[in-house]
Parts: structure tokens; sequence; C-alpha cells
């Protein structure tokens, strides 16, 4: 066959070879297309009962040995659509701690934190700094921080863990290192941290530095739920009623770089407006029921539940409640999206 009468598909396949020698190629036929009008992401609408995540976490406790999992006993959200992973770009996983457990020291480039869910009695070290967590804080570990978790209380403790590891990942920029010490030396001033920055509204003096890192380490419950509980008296978000983000006291920014932390309630009797943006969200509800709709799919949602929403997808919430506020804790990666020019969002 001459050149000419190749057609184009053929002339694209008859160079393939050639051109994969040198490493090289061109777009054949059977590519799929290198753009999308809009986001087409494979995570689909998770939903979590509280129910079923205590019947596995008491299981997990009971089978698996701390050790052997990375230091770690965790149940991790696994999302159908995704190779690994919650999100594209985050894991959550539920950390399960028995009395007189140790989870030994290490540092990631991944970002992490941990949201108390139940129990007391454990404290985690962050770069020498020793913190008791209770039912409701954030506890930052930002990347390459040391951390290690101890377990002095007498019933099983259980946490959310975040990580923006599939983000990490992906840019190929994972390390890792274990310490030879089960537990870091612990500096002789606790909560330092959060005594200098936690109250949010005020900053040591002599202190001016901006420092790379988040230098707050800790959000307690109370100070936390304390500023949603007055934001709530003014008027809703149309999209999230009452939503406030845990912040970097110094930047003004995320808590994280990469991930976004949110405290939010819905009033009595709330039905959101539905709407999308880039960016996936996963949701702990703290105390209330409600539904949230993803994409046409209602989720029935009450204390413990956990929800994944994937990017672009339309969501509106719903509290069922005609006398109680529900309060739902939101971790999502749209910090990283918005440092990257990604963020948009979109009334449905
Ligand atoms: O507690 O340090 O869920 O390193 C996954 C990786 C928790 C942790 C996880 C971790 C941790
Ligand atoms: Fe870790």
């Amino acid at each position: 066959m001459s050149d000419a009468v190749m057609t184009d598909t053929a002339q694209r396949q008859a160079l393939a070879e050639e051109l994969d020698s040198f490493n090289c190629r061109v777009a054949q036929p059977t590519d799929g297309p290198l753009f999308t009008r809009e986001p087409q992401s494979a995570m689909k609408p998770a939903h979590w009962k509280a129910s079923d995540l205590e019947r596995l976490l008491e299981k997990i406790g009971a089978k698996l040995k701390l050790e052997a999992g990375g230091q770690r006993r965790t149940l991790r959200l696994a999302n159908r659509g995704l190779p690994f992973g919650t999100t594209p770009t985050f894991w959550a996983s539920i950390q399960y701690i028995l009395p007189g457990e140790i989870a030994t020291a290490h540092r990631h480039t991944a970002s992490a934190l941990r949201f108390i869910m139940k129990g007391r009695g454990a404290d985690t070290i962050v770069d020498g700094e020793r913190y008791e967590m209770n039912e409701g804080d954030l506890v930052l570990t930002p990347a390459w921080t040391w951390h290690d978790h101890e377990h002095k209380g007498d019933e099983p403790m259980i946490w959310l863990d975040v990580l923006d590891i599939s983000l990490v990942r992906s840019m190929h920029a994972t390390f890792f290192e274990g310490s030879d010490k089960p537990r870091q030396a612990v500096s002789d001033i606790p909560d330092r941290s959060y005594r200098q920055f936690g109250s949010g509204i005020m900053r040591p003096l002599n202190d001016a530095s901006v420092p790379e890192l988040n230098p707050l380490l800790v959000y307690g419950a109370e100070r936390a739920q304390e500023a949603l509980r007055l934001a709530a008296e003014l008027p809703p978000d149309p999209y999230d009623d009452t939503a406030l983000e845990y912040l970097n006291p110094v930047t003004g920014g995320s808590a994280l770089p990469t991930i976004g932390t949110v405290l939010q309630s819905l009033r009595p009797g709330m039905h959101t407006k539905p709407h999308r943006h880039t960016g996936s969200v996963v949701y702990y509800v703290m105390r209330g029921n409600g539904a949230t709709i993803v994409d046409g799919t209602t989720f029935e949602w009450g204390p413990g539940d956990f929800m994944a929403i994937p990017p672009w997808a339309v969501h509106e919430h719903i509290n069922r409640s005609d006398d109680t506020p529900a309060m739902l804790f939101q971790v999502n990666d749209i910090p990283a999206l918005k440092k990257l020019g990604l963020y948009r969002e979109q009334a449905a």
C-alpha cells in the first residue's frame, strides 16, 4: 500500500513500533480522550454505618496484632472505584488501640491528622510534645514530624486517621523513617503549641517568624465546638449551613497544607441546596440524624457513620431532626486543589 492510500489510522499504527524504540509515541485511535469536558471520577459515593464499623473494629482488635501491621492497627475505609485509598488523594482509617499498647515512633512525608472518636487515656507525642487525646480533639502530625501513641486507659480507644498518601504517592515523594526507640523523649512543657497558639485569636508577641509547618499541633474539642455554636447563630450558608475550617493560626490558611478539616453543623430541619465542587470529601457524623444525597444516591446517617463524596459529585445535606442540630467533622483535599489552581464549584 502506498503512503497516499494508507488511512491515518494505519499510518499511526505503522509508526508505533519505530517510535517506541526511541521512547516516543503518537496518539492512537484506541487511546481514550486526553481530556474530558469535566471531571469524571472513578471514585464512588460511599457510606459506612457505625454499627458495622463497631463490629469490625472489635474483630480486628481481637484478631490482629498491633506490631504486625506497621505498628498501627487500622480499619481502612476503602473505595470500590479506586485501586487504593478512600479518595483520589487521601486515606481515612480508624485506628484501634488496646490498653497498654504502644504505636511506636516513626515519621513520613505524608501529612496526617487524628480526630478522636471514642475513648480516653491515650496520648500522642508529636516532635517531642505530648498530648492527651480526648473525644472530639483534632491532633496534627504535619509532614515529617515524629509521632507515636500510647494507650494508658482501660478501654479500647478509636480515632480517625487521615493521611494524604495517594497524593504523595502520585508525586513519588514518599519517605518513611522508623525509630529505634518505641517512644520519643518528651519536652518538659506539655501542650506547648496549644499554650502558644491554641486560642486562635492571639499569638506570642516575640515570635513573628512564619514557620514552614503549622506550629499548632492540637485543636481541643471544647474551643472548636464553642466556635461552631457561636457561628450557628448566624444565617446559614445555602450549601453547608454552618461550617468552620480549622486554621493554621500563623498563616490563616488550612491547618495542613494539603488537607482541609472542617467542623460543621446543620440546624434542625435544614435541607441544604445541592452543589458540586472539585475535591473529595469524607464526613464523620459526631451527632444527629440526617441524610446526604450524592449524585442521586441517598445515605441515611446517624452518629458514628462515615460518608465519602467524590470530586464534582452533586451533594446536599438534610438534618432529619426538627429540634436537635447535627454535627459533622469533614475532611477534604480542597487546600491542595486551591494551591494548584484547580478548585471550582457550581450550584446544581
Ligand atoms: O498513626 O502514625 O492510619 O502512620 C496510617 C499510617 C496511622 C499513624 C494510619 C500511620 C498512622
Ligand atoms: Fe504515622
